[in-house]
């Protein structure tokens, strides 16, 4: 699987012009790409005259603090609030119906689904399929999307793109970073967004709370080099009293795992956090490229990218959660780097 084809992109450029309505959904616990692809793509919509709802199917149903300079959030509806049957439904980020929460029946229900996405675990779940897991972002995606539909390239849609390419490529660090995103990039930019206040808002601002919330989680990280068949895993727990006595959600602290992963000495990084509203725990893990974490995580219920995936559990305890991925890594083969 990779570029959609040109039938394909035709089909939903036409289902895109033709529809009065259109209601856009991405995954729960939106992050940078899958909230400034809908985002994006709802602005661009709403400028050619449809009518656009926008949401994700799970709580909190809020736009995390670092993204709040978002354009068109005034776009986005609560859950309960969203279309039933859908005339014309767009998938954003999400691989699987599941990842849309309470909004995945709309697959079901809606006249007809579009689905945008660079997963590798797509399921193919639409009607039409825009999804090319080698895209760096899905806002790529979205990008060729707005083109195709005739839409101007306003700073607001560049800002939401722009969103979504530094947040899914590592504020271009990962191999997914290639001339092709840095030239998209360089478009986005020439229009005049504050890439710098951008980037300021998403990595470099947070509560004192968090600064806290990072030094108990690096405090008990826990490294072990044998490991992953000796290739090395360092991994830390957050439990739900440290997000209460730092006052944050689970949103805010995706950091973490982006302080654990710089330990030279492990393979994966994984940051084991308790969920204060659903319960359970979810499970973040990166690699650096000689482990497919992504399809460790699928394993386990969960599913994501090659070097940076996720799952969910209902374990009563993070050690057993953390013994069951322990298991899975240690069988899983190791990739040529
Ligand atoms: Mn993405």
């Amino acid at each position: 699987m990779s570029v959609p084809p040109e039938r394909q992109w035709q089909r939903a450029v036409a289902m895109l012009t033709g529809a009065d309505r259109v209601a856009l959904a991405c995954h729960v616990a939106p992050d940078g790409d899958a909230l400034g692809s809908m985002l994006a793509l709802g602005d661009a919509l709403r400028s050619r005259g449809t009518e656009v709802v926008a949401s994700w199917g799970g709580e909190p149903f809020e736009v995390p603090a670092a993204y709040a300079f978002l354009p068109a959030t005034d776009l986005l509806v609560p859950p309960w609030n969203f279309p039933a049957e859908p005339e014309l439904f767009v998938t954003l980020d999400s691989g699987s119906p599941d990842r849309l929460g309470t909004l995945g029946d709309r697959v079901r229900t809606a006249n007809c689904t579009i689905v945008v996405d660079h997963h590798a675990t797509n399921t193919r779940y639409g009607g039409v399929h825009l999804v090319d897991d080698e895209a760096a972002a899905t806002a790529v995606l979205v990008a060729e999307l707005v083109d195709r539909l005739d839409v101007e390239l306003s700073q607001d849609i560049a800002a939401a793109l722009y969103t979504g390419l530094l947040t899914d490529t590592g504020s271009f660090r990962y191999p997914s970073a290639t001339p092709a995103v840095h030239e998209l990039a360089a478009r986005l930019l020439a229009t005049g967004i504050r890439h710098d206040l951008i980037s300021r808002a998403i990595y470099d601002t947070a509560p004192f709370g968090w600064i806290e919330l990072l030094g108990q989680a690096c405090a008990t990280a826990r490294l072990d080099v044998a490991a992953v068949g000796g290739l090395g895993l360092v991994w830390t727990v957050v439990e739900a009293g440290d997000l209460a006595a730092s006052g944050l959600g689970l949103a805010d602290v995706e950091g973490v795992i982006d302080v654990l992963r710089v330990a030279q000495e492990a393979e994966v990084a994984v940051v084991v956090k308790a969920d204060p509203i659903e319960g359970g725990w979810k499970v973040s893990t990166r690699s650096k490229g000689a482990v497919d974490v992504g399809a460790v995580c699928a394993a386990l219920g969960g599913g994501g990218h090659l070097f940076a995936a996720g799952f969910t559990s209902d374990d009563d305890d993070a050690d057993t959660t953390l013994a069951r991925l322990r298991a899975e890594l240690e069988a899983a083969p190791h990739l040529p780097t």
